[in-house]
């Protein structure tokens, strides 16, 4: 049983509107925060690792006096320290998106998040289409991420993909219809999860924080469940920034002619050759493309409104 006022371990697996639902190693806690962590305007979020005092033990109440430095943070859905982002996609029902891949790696790389790549609804497939799979999959492979198959109609792959979460907080991404919700009702068969997803730009739609959940696949692994998300905000980064995020891209830094090539249509450029060579994937090389060009686009503007701003002060 708890001790008398000592401070606990804990992890907070929900945010309701009045308190934080905090597991702990002996059981869950309902806890508001200290006051003197909301002088600090310290704010706490689903994933965060905090210390509480016990308040009521008959009750389950407690008081998060500390919060733990995040190893990260995702800001949309809203969640601190993820050890992987999950990305659910299937060849077919719905079409394969690879530029959606390629977003959703650039985005986890830039927040610091480790990525796999999981290929749903493998039982649709024919001979062919399985080939034609395994060739964009080995290009991610041979890139350097970890990708895996599932069927979770067959339930064929949801034990390896269970191996990979034991011992961390992972999170469900995928665009709607990939099975998401099939594949959590699998893992978890007494819990409900929507099957089907609102939808808007990406996929993102109407939301509720307090919806978000981590849900115990053990006393140390967590699986977030994060209903109307069905991907990862892409984050701004400077320009010059994206190519980092891109590990055959990165690997190329400095072999170009020119310094600071961005790998265009510059002369001289080894990402170029590399492409004619088959040794890079010319849609990621695209989809890099078309993330430095938006980066740059956000940056123009941005600059622009900094510059109005400084006008209107001015007056
Ligand atoms: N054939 C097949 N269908 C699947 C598989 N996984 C999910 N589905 C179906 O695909 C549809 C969308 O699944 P759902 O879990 O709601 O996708 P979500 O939007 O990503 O949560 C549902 O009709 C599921 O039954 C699979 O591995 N194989
Ligand atoms: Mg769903
Ligand atoms: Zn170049």
């Amino acid at each position: 049983m708890f001790e008398h006022n000592s401070l606990l371990k804990g992890r907070v697996t929900e945010e309701q509107k009045n308190y934080f639902v905090v597991s702990t190693p002996q059981s869950e806690l309902r806890c508001v925060t200290k006051g003197t962590l909301k002088k600090r305007k310290t704010r706490i979020f689903t994933g965060d690792r905090v210390q509480v005092q016990v308040l009521n033990h008959d009750s389950m109440e407690g008081v998060i006096c500390e919060v733990e430095e995040r190893k990260n943070f995702l800001p949309r859905p809203p969640l601190a320290n993820l050890s992987q982002v999950v990305f659910i996609n299937s060849f077919k029902h719905p079409r394969l998106d690879c530029e959606a891949i390629d977003r959703f790696l650039f985005s986890s790389a830039a927040y610091g998040i480790d990525a796999i790549i999981v290929f749903n609804k493998t039982d649709l497939l024919s001979v062919r289409e399985l080939n034609e799979l395994e060739v964009i999959e080995n290009s991610y492979k041979n890139t350097g991420y970890k990708t895996m198959r599932t069927s979770a109609a067959k339930r064929y792959g949801v034990d390896e993909l269970l191996n990979i979460c034991k011992n961390k907080t992972s999170a469900f991404t995928g665009l709607s219809g990939v099975g998401k919700s099939t594949l959590l009702s699998i893992v978890f068969p007494d819990r409900e999860f929507r099957t089907s997803e609102v939808s808007g730009t990406h996929g993102r739609g109407t939301h509720t924080t307090t919806h978000i959940k981590l849900l115990p696949l053990d006393k140390n692994s967590f699986l977030a469940d994060t209903p109307g998300f069905a991907f990862v905000d892409v984050p701004v980064v400077p320009p010059e920034s994206v190519a980092s995020y891109f590990p055959e891209i990165e690997r190329v830094t400095g072999k170009c002619r020119f310094n600071n090539c961005i790998h265009d249509a510059e002369p001289g450029c080894r990402v170029r050759e590399l492409i004619e060579e088959n040794e890079i994937a010319s849609w990621r090389h695209e989809h890099y493309l078309k993330l430095y060009y938006e980066m740059a686009e956000w940056r123009k503007k941005n600059r622009a409104s900094e510059l109005g701003t400084q006008n209107l002060e001015r007056k």
